[in-house]
């Protein structure tokens, strides 16, 4: 047999001996190639495969009796096949609605049998206090209705349907297409076997068949967008129409051994939402349930002979294995709208330390205390600045977590003291495998109180995995999440410092010998509960108990960061996330695009893909355009396998170091920028990376791009994605000019440019009518500029007008959720710059002041006639102050002349001032 065709786990399950294994495959096949056969197709899924099948109109269910009960309205569901009280009898449905245009619908079974699996910790509490207490009913033409600001619901009864209309039009419906079916617990029937096997593992299922299907309809939409996390575009294609076209769109969090370009298998994480775009509206859906789900976009129906043109809607089909049925409906009318509406039911985006937004050095692995010092170095003498170094598996001692190699890493305090010395930080790996040995402090805790989750014949679970015979926490027990936090304490964590941050890896969970590489279905949580059940939520609660741990340790807490690699709905609350093991190939750069914006569609915008590609040795022109690109990431991480090549961005020679050394520049000089962004997230929710169409809605044109995105609603990138271009055909949004960055050159919106490209940069534009906030000054790390002037660049509009907005706080504390912050607004109108107060007047008691100044105002967009006569006055003080016309501005090198620079204004950043420009 080759080695290349050797199962993964079995590579794996020597303990020690598997990291070798994993290495000399990579080694002899030189090529990545993703084990299709390990992982469960639809047809091999009993639901999947029965759903699939099921006709249109094919559900039997009706509504029978509707009332309202404490301001929701409740119906019971009764399947037309049934006799008297077969199958455990009826469903009931609750309805509620909640303000700014959200609707959910519960069904459960009248009767259950074991209570179904509803996910705790992802619905925010202050949504209940948003809940609409509805009045009244509205019964006509055998269907009841609910009326509410700006949109109504309509339950039909025979056969039932819901429709959330908005007036006359319809915004979304539930089984209009007929897919409504609930497979009811029941008791076994004679001779029946449900058992469900899948290679060599048997699932025994004891709680027999439980699946929900149904489908959901998008009116007004053209494509429809979400279900991370794969690595696909961004529009989510058709699978399946007359005919299949494809395996339907998969969540089920797995650790895919190299995974593939194009494929619609999902990966580490898993947000069950999705959103609707068309030129007029946007909307969306939520299912939260942490099952194995499978979801089909159903290709459009072509329009009837003679109807003026194709359907406006997109028709999708959604199936889980278990679970519970409970459905957020969200109406827009905005993409924004969606975002705001779905992130205030699963919470809004965490505010990271300042230090977070900046740029991560990880390898896999940073070998012993003199090359993390090295590598630390390293990056002084070359001159670029990064703010984390991290340490991956091997710095334990054994792969038990929270212990240091005794022989590498012997001074871990000490080490982290000395990078700390820099303003800089390190991370720490903690997976949550736990070594199965009775010398390890963790596991003995553990086992004895009985913390680990339970395989089906009620011991302890034993999977394999790096460190050899594994368990697994059972993180859905608030309390081994309470004493799992507890692990993180300083004096708990040994060699732990405050300047010590975590990162959650093989959290979906992998287990190496599993199937489908994680634990079995029929393992037992917390409550009795099912894995099959709370699987795609697992590595939530174990990423939220790594908060937890950093919340309580030491006194004076910053704000947490924990990286993880598996996800779900809500994690955004939670911490950052990345997209996992990439390989070092174009497709891989080019794919990063669309998964983070879909990503950030679904509420998690702190994500990035590890910069240069995990897997593989990228070349140097590779290396930089991903350094370019990754520049504009929310999260900025160069990391490696432990098989490739040293690759710390200096190593390549010139002109690769030069130019990776500009793009940390260009990353660090908009930390002031990215942190506004990430304050926006914090407050309503929106991604920082944002497709095109979040910000320009009705441009139709631009609804299926997923090459170039904004950053903001000001920046727009356009990541080179080949082999010595020479051009990125870019489309330039809007009806507004774009200024390049390095050069000023405009181009006008509207219209799709062939722009050329050299090695030297990507392309990206400024907003014209933006103002945007940097600091120029370079540093060693983000902390050595906290004292740093601004630079403001103002690209000015076709009415000589631009605005923008700067968020400041201490960059660690939660002191600003006590009102800690400065907020300005910039406004540029009849030549005069003028900084206002955002912030509201009772954001609380405490304050946060900064003495920094402006030191430069670059203005673009002027015309040569501005040029002759420019006298710069700064209004608040009576000062004059000097500008030049046309020098370099943004890069060395360029010089645009349509533009003005004004120096050492002297005000400050914090104050309300003006500056007559023109
Ligand atoms: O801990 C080792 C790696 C890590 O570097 C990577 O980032 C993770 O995604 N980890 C996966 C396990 C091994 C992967 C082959």
């Amino acid at each position: 047999m080759e080695v290349g065709d050797m199962d993964r786990w079995r590579q794996k399950k020597n303990g020690f001996l598997a990291l070798g294994l994993v290495l000399l495959v990579v080694a002899v096949t030189g090529a990545h190639a993703w084990k299709k056969d390990e992982f469960k197709r639809c047809d091999q899924t009993i639901f999947c495969r029965e759903y699939r099948n099921l006709d249109i109109g094919s559900s039997k269910w009706y509504v029978s009796d509707v009332n309202l009960t404490n301001g929701k309205v409740r119906a019971r569901l009764v399947n037309e096949d049934d006799g008297e009280a077969e199958h455990g009898g009826s469903l009931i449905l609750h309805l509620s609605a909640y303000q700014d245009g959200i609707v959910r619908v519960k069904v459960k079974e009248a009767d259950q049998k074991k209570k179904r699996f509803e996910v705790p910790d992802v619905i925010v509490k202050e949504l209940e206090e948003k809940r609409l207490w509805i009045q009244r009913l509205i019964e006509k033409d055998g269907a009841s209705m609910v009326v509410l600001s700006g949109h109504e619901v309509v339950l039909l009864h025979k056969p039932f349907q819901l429709y959330v209309r908005n007036g006359k039009e319809t915004l979304l419906s539930l089984n209009a297409k007929g897919l409504f079916h609930f497979e009811r617990q029941r008791e076994k029937r004679e001779g029946e076997n449900w058992d469900d096997t899948f290679r060599s593992h048997t699932d025994t299922r004891p709680h027999g068949p439980q699946s929900i299907g149904f489908d959901v309809s998008f009116y007004g939409a053209d494509f429809v967008y979400g279900l991370p996390e794969r690595a696909t575009g961004l529009t989510l294609k058709p699978t399946k129409g007359a005919e299949i076209v494809s395996e339907p769109y998969r969540l089920f969090n797995s650790d895919i051994f190299e995974y593939i370009y194009e494929s619609p298998f999902g990966l580490y994480g898993a947000v069950p939402v999705m959103q609707s775009h068309g030129e007029k509206r946007t909307t969306g859906f939520f299912w939260l349930n942490a099952a194995e789900m499978v979801v089909d976009v159903l290709a459009k129906e072509k329009a009837e002979e003679g109807a003026a043109e194709e359907v406006s809607r997109v028709d999708t089909h959604w199936m889980a294995e278990s679970g519970a049925f409970d459905a957020f409906f969200f109406i827009g009318p905005g993409p924004k709208d969606v975002i705001r509406q779905y992130t205030s039911v699963t919470g809004k985006s965490i505010m990271p330390q300042f230090f977070a937004t900046a740029y991560h050095q990880c390898r896999w692995n940073y070998k012993d205390e003199a090359d993390v010092f090295q590598v630390d170095a390293g990056f002084d003498e070359y001159d670029m600045p990064y703010d984390v170094l991290w340490l991956d598996i091997e710095h334990t001692d054994g792969k038990k977590y929270f212990t240091w190699d005794p022989v590498l890493f012997p001074n871990p305090k000490e080490m982290q003291d000395k990078i700390a010395a820099k303003g800089r930080k390190m991370v720490t790996i903690i997976d949550p495998h736990i070594k199965r040995d009775n010398n390890y402090y963790i596991h003995k805790e553990a086992q004895s109180k009985g913390y680990y989750i339970k395989n089906k014949h009620g011991a302890d679970f034993d999977g394999w995995c790096w460190p050899g015979s594994s368990s697994y926490l059972d993180m859905l027990n608030p309390e081994v999440r309470s004493w799992w936090a507890d692990k993180f304490s300083y004096s708990s964590y040994q060699g732990s410092t405050p300047n010590l941050y975590i990162w959650n890896d093989m959290n979906e969970p992998s287990v190496f010998n599993g199937p489908e590489a994680t634990m079995e279905r029929d393992n037992i949580h917390y409550g009795g509960v099912e894995h099959r059940d709370v699987h795609n939520a697992y590595g939530y609660y174990f990423h939220m108990a790594s908060v937890e741990g950093l919340m309580k340790r030491g006194e004076n807490n910053d704000r947490p960061f924990v990286l993880s690699r598996s996800f779900f709905a809500g994690t955004q609350k939670v911490g950052a996330i990345w997209t996992g093991d990439n390989n070092a190939d174009w497709d891989h750069l080019r794919v990063s695009v669309p998964m983070l914006l879909t990503l950030g569609l679904t509420g998690i915008t702190f994500a990035g893909a590890d910069v240069g590609g995990f897997f593989g040795n990228p070349d140097a022109e590779l290396l930089t355009r991903w350094y370019q690109l990754g520049a504009y990431y929310p999260f900025y991480r160069g990391h490696a396998h432990l098989d490739t090549k040293r690759r710390e961005p200096w190593l390549f020679g010139e002109p690769y170091t030069s130019l990776i050394r500009e793009s940390l520049h260009t990353r660090y000089a908009l930390l002031p920028y990215f942190y506004t962004l990430f304050r926006e997230a914090n407050v309503n929710g929106l991604p920082l990376m944002r497709p095109l169409w979040m910000e320009y809605p009705s441009d139709k044109h631009s609804f299926a791009i997923d090459d170039e995105f904004l950053l903001g609603k000001d920046i727009l990138v356009h990541g080179v994605y080949s082999e010595k271009a020479v051009s990125e055909e870019v489309y330039f949004p809007g009806s507004q000019p774009w200024f390049d960055v390095r050069t000023g050159a405009s181009y006008s919106g509207g219209q799709t440019v062939q722009v050329p490209v050299t090695l030297d940069s990507i392309p990206v534009y400024q907003r014209a009518g933006s103002i945007i906030p940097r600091k120029d000054r370079f540093r060693r790390s983000s902390f050595q500029m906290e004292n740093d002037p601004y630079t403001l660049v103002i690209a000015l509009n076709g009415t000589y007008e631009a605005r923008g907005e700067l968020y400041i706080d201490d960059g660690k504390s939660f002191d600003f959720e006590k009102g800690a912050y400065i907020h300005r607004l910039f406004t540029f109108a009849d030549g005069r710059l003028t900084s206002t107060n955002l912030a509201p007047g009772n954001k609380g008691t405490k304050e946060f002041t900064t003495s920094c100044l402006v030191e430069r105002i670059i203005l673009l967009g002027l015309k040569s006639k501005d040029l002759s006569s420019h006298r710069v006055l700064v209004e608040s003080s009576g000062t004059q102050v000097s500008a030049e016309i046309g020098p370099s501005l943004l890069r060395k090198g360029y010089h645009q002349t349509n533009s003005l620079v004004v120096r050492m204004p002297k005000v400050r950043i914090s104050d309300d001032w003006s500056i007559k420009v023109l």
